[in-house]
C-alpha cells in the first residue's frame, strides 16, 4: 500500500495537494482537519468539544484524535492507500499511527513536508479566511497561535520519521501545479 504523511505548517497546502494526490494514486484521504470539522457541523459532543480548541489555534487531544483515525482505517479496510493530511501533528499521534499500521501488518511508505516561511503562511490563510468562514483563519493572532503549536509539538514529527529514512522535503512555494510535480517525483522514488 502506498501510505503517505503529508506535512507542513498551518496552510503550507497540505489539504490542496492531497486533492491532486487521491486522483492521482486512488487514494484515500484523511484530514484530521476536515474530519473535526464535520463533528462540528453536525453539531456533535466531540465537535462541541474541539471547536472551543480550534478556534483558539489549539491542537484537539491526541486521544481523540488517534481514536478518529483509527475509526477512518477500519472503515476503508480494501483502500489501496492513505493519504494523511494533517495527522500525526505530535509524536504520540506518529507512535499510534505506526501501531494502528503495524497491526494490519502496513506502515508510512514516507512523510512528505512541504516547506513554507510564516509570513507566506499568514498571508493564505488570511485569504482564504475571507472565503472560508473559518473562524480560525480571520484573526493574525490565531493564525499565529496555530504556528506556534507548529512549532513547539508538530515540527519534531519530523524528526520521528527522518530517523525512520522516511522524511522528504520540498519546496511549497510556487504554482501548485509545480509543488505537485515535485511530490509525485518523490513518490515516483519511493514506489520504484
Ligand atoms: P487543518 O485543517 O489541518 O488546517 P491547516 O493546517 O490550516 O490546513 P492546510 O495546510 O491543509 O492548508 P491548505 O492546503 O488548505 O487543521 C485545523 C485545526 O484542526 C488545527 O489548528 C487543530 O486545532 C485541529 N487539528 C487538525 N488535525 C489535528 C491533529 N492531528 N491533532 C490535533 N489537532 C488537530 O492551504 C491553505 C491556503 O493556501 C488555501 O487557501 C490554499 O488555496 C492556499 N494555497 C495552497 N497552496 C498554495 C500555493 N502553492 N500558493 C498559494 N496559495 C496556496
Amino acid at each position: 500500500m502506498l501510505n503517505i504523511v503529508l506535512f507542513g505548517p498551518p496552510g503550507a497546502g497540505k489539504g490542496t495537494q492531497s486533492h491532486h494526490l487521491i486522483q492521482k494514486y486512488n487514494l484515500v484521504h484523511l484530514s484530521t482537519g476536515d474530519i473535526l470539522r464535520g463533528e462540528i457541523s453536525n453539531g456533535t459532543p466531540l465537535g462541541l468539544e474541539a471547536k472551543k480548541l480550534m478556534d483558539q489555534g489549539l491542537l484537539v487531544p491526541d486521544e481523540v484524535v488517534i481514536g478518529m483515525i483509527s475509526n477512518k482505517l477500519d472503515q476503508n479496510a480494501a483502500a489501496k492507500g492513505f493519504i494523511f493530511d494533517g495527522f500525526p501533528r505530535t509524536v504520540a499521534q506518529a507512535e499510534a499511527l505506526d501501531q494502528l499500521l503495524t497491526s494490519k501488518n502496513d506502515g508510512i511508505s514516507g512523510m512528505i513536508a512541504l516547506e513554507v516561511d510564516e509570513e507566506e503562511l499568514q498571508k493564505r490563510l488570511l485569504i482564504r479566511g475571507k472565503d472560508s468562514g473559518r473562524p480560525d483563519d480571520q484573526n493574525p493572532e490565531i493564525i499565529k497561535k496555530r504556528v506556534a503549536e507548529y512549532t513547539s509539538k508538530t515540527a519534531q514529527v519530523a524528526n520521528y520519521y527522518q530517523s525512520q529514512h522516511k522524511f522528504y522535503a520540498v519546496k511549497g512555494v510556487g504554482s501548485i501545479d509545480e509543488i505537485f510535480g515535485n511530490i509525485v517525483k518523490v513518490i515516483e522514488e519511493l514506489t520504484k
